[in-house]
């Protein structure tokens, strides 16, 4: 075994039972020198004598995540054919037991898979997520699992990319025994290899095809999986790509599939798709790194939390905690009120027990863990509090100061507001260091996106608790600077205002939604205006007009609001709606009236290319995007993409806002369009200091470095 090798992956000989431990912290990625090790320890069991079965086991929290992503893209030497763990592992003599805990992904899984027995414990997961970073399975999962589920479960999961209990991997035969939780897996996987060690033939899903007469009897199975996926697969490969690698498995003879599967894999790594995925994941693991707090600071403990307000924020935020298990009170001072908000989750879960995605049993317990209350007093000892009552100033200060009466000292003061300075909140109590933002996405339950905002006095502990909590309740946490929106919601409304604009100088919805739907988004920016319900955006702008004269208005929105064409809810908005139908029709008659409003103002009509509608709604966000990083309200550009990724559902094979236009020509390339619009459009296109600065220097936003600390 050669040096690096030996710690890497370790090799023992435990009473004849060859045991084989992956010790890559922190997942036993399959980084250089591990996939080299594993292949040494199977030879070296298979060589010696005294072994009758081996074990392969990882050490740590986990199985193996998989091969080493940040190793693809780079100039790596191609693996050995023949000579590669899988292909070992084929070949081995005596038998291989995985021994699965915590995760087996991608490469991990698929070594699993190319043992000959497979024991995992109940928590366990299992998957192949290649196609969530634009590839497929490289070392035989795509012609491995099929052979062990049947193609059409392994393409669903393949395709999904999805994580598989234990449980359900063991229903489907992945798992040949499952291991309870609490015990020893090691010790269980030992005796598992001794019980099977002399049962011959080894079982090897290379050589078992009974599962693949399934795509006899049903040939159409892979273009019914390629249309049921043409939506959300919009312009990617790599979902494709996993449908044929499977349906090569069940066309062609084992070796000649391993050899097309890795053919579409070596096509996929560095196509643009993948890049962005990888740079997504990257991303996303960044934007928990506060370089202004140390990583090990203590976190206040959470066992209990509460919300101050059931309406749809409050009600999904609760809902939110439950779905992870946490117990939550749920304070509206009416009863009214919160019988209307209880009534409104009950039916969200109901909807979902009647399609299929909720059991009732699920639906129940999550009903339990939330507790309505209508009394302060209720939640006093609460060790977290998230207010989410009417967006209005008085309406919040009132409630900070109620929560410092009440809360116990330590208690945390969270704000769901969407942009309310978070210290006219902090400055309503005795203990603003205790006070920050935690802003959910509508829908709550659903948007990962958690947008924790630093308020000037928050402490470290407050916030970096925020971002675990985050984390807990399965968001992606993220820190933005204090000031008007926060980050997300600051860099979007450009977009929205430019959107608006273009109506107004001659194009339609229908156009600019079927650009961005073609761009990659799952429903174009109008369609979800009208989802959302388009009284919001009137109401602040008339707020907005009110206390700033200077504010451009949108005549042409307002008019659609002041029609009664509030979006879904009242059948109409920006498009219309047969009833009980969610689909968006373009309305003739409102582009007439769009046209005549037009005229009446005086705004000259054109046409609009479809690069110009997509620059003008990005590049505008872009450039508020760097005003953002220069005033040092967001730690760096990846943050903001993964704002766009999870609270706006940016297309995520194009990498986020930020990524993608770094990605399409240069900064320079930007920055001049930018000032072209300046000219043309005036003050709201003035180009951002920062953007100048990295144009001219020809630094990438992923190279730059951040104006001022946070
Ligand atoms: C593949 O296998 C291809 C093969 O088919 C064929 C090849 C020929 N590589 O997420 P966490 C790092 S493709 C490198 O915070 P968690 C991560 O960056 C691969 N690094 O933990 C982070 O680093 P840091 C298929 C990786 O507990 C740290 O580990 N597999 C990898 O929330 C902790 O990660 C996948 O796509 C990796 N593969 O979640 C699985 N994985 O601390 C990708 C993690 O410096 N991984 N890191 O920020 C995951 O989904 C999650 O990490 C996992 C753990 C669920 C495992």
């Amino acid at each position: 075994m050669a040096e690096g090798a030996r710690e890497l992956v370790r090799y023992e000989n435990v009473d004849g039972v060859g045991v084989i431990t992956i010790d890559n912290p922190p997942v036993n990625a399959l980084s250089p020198g591990v996939p080299e090790g594993i292949v040494a320890a199977v030879e070296r069991g298979n060589a010696d004598p005294a072994i009758r079965a081996m074990v392969m086991i990882g050490a740590g929290r986990t199985f193996i995540a998989g091969a080493d992503i940040r190793q693809f893209g780079t100039n790596r030497p191609p693996p050995i054919e023949g000579r590669r763990p899988h292909q070992i592992l084929d070949r081995s003599e005596k038998p291989v037991v995985a021994a699965i805990h915590g995760y087996a992904l991608g490469g991990g899984f698929e070594l699993a898979l190319a043992s000959n027995y497979r024991v995992a414990l109940a928590s366990a997961k299992v998957g192949l997520p290649e196609v969530l970073i634009g590839i497929l399975p490289g070392s035989g999962g795509t012609q491995r699992l099929p052979r062990l589920v049947g193609p059409k479960a392994a393409m669903e999961i393949i395709v999904s990319g999805r994580h598989v209990s234990a449980e359900e991997a063991h229903r489907l035969g992945i798992i040949d025994e499952l291991v309870p939780e609490g015990a020893d897996l090691r010790a269980a996987a030992i005796a598992f290899a001794r019980r099977i060690a002399d049962h011959r033939p080894l079982p090897r899903l290379r050589e078992r095809d009974d599962k693949l007469a399934e795509a006899k009897a049903d040939p159409g199975m892979f273009e019914a999986m390629r249309r049921s996926i043409a939506r959300r697969a919009r312009g990617q490969k790599a979902p494709y790509h996993c449908i044929q690698s499977v349906e090569n498995a069940c066309a062609l003879p084992f070796d000649e599939g391993v050899r097309r599967e890795r053919e579409l894999f070596d096509e996929l790594e560095n196509s643009d798709e993948a890049r962005a995925l990888r740079y997504a994941f990257f991303a996303e693991r960044e934007v928990a790194r506060l370089p202004d707090i140390p990583r090990d600071i203590p976190l206040r403990p959470i066992k209990n939390a509460a919300i101050v307000g059931a309406g749809t924020m409050g009600g999904g935020i609760a809902m939110s905690f439950a779905e992870f298990g946490f117990p939550v009170r749920l304070l509206e001072v009416s009863q009214e009120a919160l019988d209307r908000g209880l009534a409104r989750i009950r039916a969200n879960y109901e909807t979902r027990v009647r399609r299929g995605s909720l059991s009732e049993a699920e639906m129940n317990r999550r009903l339990a863990l939330i507790q309505p209350v209508t009394s302060y007093a209720d939640i006093k000892d609460c060790d977290v509090v998230i207010e989410a009552v009417f967006e209005r100033i008085p309406v919040k200060e009132e409630v900070f100061k109620k929560l410092d009466e009440v809360m116990k000292p330590g208690a945390l003061l969270y704000t769901n507001t969407s942009g309310i300075d978070i210290d006219i909140m902090a400055n309503a109590t005795r203990r603003p260091q205790d006070v920050a933002g935690t802003h959910f996405f509508a829908p709550a339950n659903v948007m990962k996106l958690f947008e924790v905002v630093k308020g000037t006095k928050s402490a470290p502990d407050t916030l970096a608790t925020a971002m675990d909590l985050g984390r807990k309740i399965g968001k992606i946490s993220a820190m933005a600077g204090n000031g008007d929106g926060f980050v997300a919601n600051r860099s979007r409304t450009p977009f929205g205002t430019e959107m608006n604009i273009m109506i107004e100088e001659g194009a339609l919805p229908e156009q600019i939604d079927k650009i961005m739907v073609d761009f990659g988004y799952p429903i174009g920016p109008f369609a979800t205006a009208d989802l959302s319900g388009l009284d919001i955006g009137y109401d602040s702008r008339q707020r907005r007009a009110a206390q700033d004269p200077n504010y451009r208005k949108m005549p042409i929105a307002d008019m659609v609001v002041e029609m009664g064409r509030l979006g879904q809810k009242t059948g109409a908005g920006w498009f219309k709606y047969e009833p009980g139908d969610r689909t968006p029709h373009p309305d003739p008659e409102l582009a007439r009236l769009i046209k005549q409003k037009a005229l009446e103002l005086g705004i000259p009509q054109r046409e609009f290319s479809d690069d110009e509608i997509l620059r003008r709604l990005l590049f505008a966000s872009v450039n508020e995007a760097c005003r953002i990083l220069d005033e040092g309200k967001a730690y760096r550009s990846s943050d903001i993409d993964v704002m766009w990724l999870n609270g706006f559902n940016f297309p995520r094979y194009r990498g986020g806002l930020m990524y993608w236009a770094d990605t399409i020509g240069g900064l320079a390339e930007v920055y001049r369009q930018i000032q072209a619009w300046h000219q043309q459009y005036g003050a709201r296109w003035a180009p951002s200091p920062y953007l100048r600065r990295l144009a001219e220097t020809g630094t990438s936003f992923r190279d730059a470095k951040p104006s001022r600390p946070m």
